[in-house]
């Protein structure tokens, strides 16, 4: 199964977002970009790519391990960043240190359990709202982001996602993500 572990705003946060992201929609341009669905917005902490199945009950100790250790930490949503010309994100403000130090135990727990991880990149927060499909310059859109600030909330769960991606071959079908568990953040 493919896992990845993530931080999920609250309502408050993704109806700002959802606001912001319409005002994007309106670009002449908007329709070459593929918007990802609302209900999966989340900020990646690790992702685990395809996970065998007999790993996932000591992953689950361990991300719960990892959970209990970390701190709650205050966050927001902040302005907008682009990766070249392919994915279009916002960013994150606030407890931007203790987000890296809950990313790096949740990329560690995951090693530990014998997951596999990508070499170690530097973590970057972001929460992808679109990515391209033609080759869209998204300097545009980043700019009207320019200043875009939400409301602050405290981050204290650290979720783990299955990700269920599109079967169909429909164009534009998301993938569907499922709560495996989530705990709270008590350090
Ligand atoms: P992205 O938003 O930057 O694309 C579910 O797919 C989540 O896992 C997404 O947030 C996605 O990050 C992330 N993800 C998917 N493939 C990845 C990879 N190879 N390396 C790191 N993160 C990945």
């Amino acid at each position: 199964m493919r896992l990845f572990a993530a931080v999920v705003p609250p309502e408050e946060a993704l109806r700002e977002l959802g606001a912001a992201v319409d005002r994007l929609h309106t670009f002449p341009d908007a329709d070459g970009l593929r918007w990802t669905g609302r209900p999966g917005w989340h900020f990646t902490l690790a992702f685990m790519g395809e996970v065998d199945e007999e790993l996932l009950p000591e992953l689950r100790e361990r991300l719960g391990r990892a959970a209990h250790r970390s701190e709650s930490f205050p966050l927001r949503l902040h302005e907008g960043g682009h990766f070249g010309r392919r994915a279009l994100w916002i960013g994150a403000a606030g407890g931007l240190d203790a987000m890296r130090m809950l990313a790096e135990r949740a990329d560690a727990a995951a090693r530990r359990a014998g997951v596999a991880m990508d070499e170690h990149r530097a973590y970057h927060a972001h929460l992808t709202i679109a990515r391209t499909r033609e080759n869209s310059d998204l300097r545009p859109y980043v700019d009207a982001l320019s200043g875009f600030e939400g409301t602050p909330w405290t981050v204290s769960r650290l979720v783990l996602f299955r990700s269920n991606l599109p079967r169909s071959g429909t164009a534009g079908e998301q993938p569907r993500y499922e709560t495996v568990e989530s705990w709270p953040l008590e350090g």
